[in-house]
């Protein structure tokens, strides 16, 4: 029976792309989506859906088994502005969706991708070229779940050789999918703003630095951890993997640049603390060495593939 490749919480921001790309890649048949919701307008009709519950352990081992899964990205999570409002079902989600799906892992031996996010580091981390390895004492229910995941993800790789692979993501941004309950939303948010009123207020002040990643870099660090041989693979708790740091005021010169008129306006909210806990920039050097990341856009880069895609959207 054909092999497949299974990615749960695909109506995402992530998950939307990454179906699209990995079907471009195997096939369509190849790649099942799967999401507690039906499929988003995006991902109707483009190839095998099922819609299924993350926490739902034997309803996804049910489409595995029928599908012959031998991969899978899962996604299904809540981001760390919604964790915040909604503690509980964020540390259900994010802990017990992953915890069911490493013991399928276990069971089944199929590959695994699972993301963490810069937000496992806190405020007592060094903010500036964070590396790999430092201190870990997030302050977000978010954070704290991407931690503990990242501790389960080695447990599982050391206890039980499951093949389970892992990325710290910076903030992702893209033109083909909306991102949501996130603190590095705005960076998205702006480019549709500014095409739409020519001005945005940003709910983060104009100097907080975060590190950031364009989608289609972060699609092919995705995919590339996932093919990466084995051996490779040195750190199964999770990689950092950088591309570029900015702050919405530095995003908004480099808009500037192609929308003359554009403005910012700032307007903090509850998400700035969460931001001021992440750091700055990453050291993504055992990523690079390891298993041959390399990032392709900056910040002008994307800024203009952001704007020429958004104004031409043919997907
Ligand atoms: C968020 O802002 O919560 C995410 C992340 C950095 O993990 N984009």
């Amino acid at each position: 029976m054909k092999e497949s490749i299974l990615v749960i919480g695909a109506n995402g921001q992530i998950g939307t792309e990454l179906v699209e790309e990995l079907r471009h890649r195997h096939g369509e048949s190849t790649v099942i989506a799967t999401d507690i919701k039906p499929a988003n307008a995006a991902l109707e009709g483009t190839g095998p859906f099922e819609q299924v519950d993350v926490l739902d352990t034997s309803g996804l081992h049910e489409v595995m088994r029928r599908n012959n899964v031998k991969q899978v990205y899962l996604l299904a999570a809540l981001l760390s502005a919604t964790a915040e409002q909604k503690v509980k079902t964020a540390w259900r989600l994010n802990m017990e969706g992953l915890l069911g799906v490493l013991d399928l892992a276990r069971e089944q031996s199929f590959k695994l991708f699972w993301p963490s996010s810069i937000a496992v580091f806190g405020p007592t981390t060094p903010r500036d070229n964070t590396p790999q390895y430092t201190i870990t004492e997030p302050n977000t229910v978010y954070g704290i779940s991407k931690l503990a995941g990242e501790r389960w993800c080695e447990y599982y790789h050391q206890k039980f050789g499951v093949d389970v692979r892992s990325l710290r993501y910076p903030g992702l941004i893209g033109w083909k999918s909306e991102p949501g309950g996130g603190t590095t939303d705005y960076a998205v948010h702006i480019f549709h703003e500014a095409l739409r009123s020519k001005k945005y207020e940003a709910f983060l002040s104009e100097d907080t630095m975060l590190p950031m990643m364009y989608m289609p870099d972060a699609l092919r660090a995705t995919i590339g951890i996932m093919d990466a041989a084995a051996d490779h693979i040195k750190i199964r708790s999770s990689y950092n993997v950088a591309a570029m740091s900015f702050t919405p005021k530095d995003i908004a010169l480099e808009i500037e640049k192609h929308i003359p008129g554009f403005s910012i306006s700032y307007k903090p909210d509850s998400r700035q603390q969460i931001a001021d806990s992440w750091p700055r920039s990453f050291d993504d050097a055992a990523a690079r060495k390891d298993w041959g990341w390399r990032h392709e856009f900056d910040l002008a880069k994307m800024t203009d593939d952001m704007l020429v895609h958004l104004q031409h959207p043919v997907m």
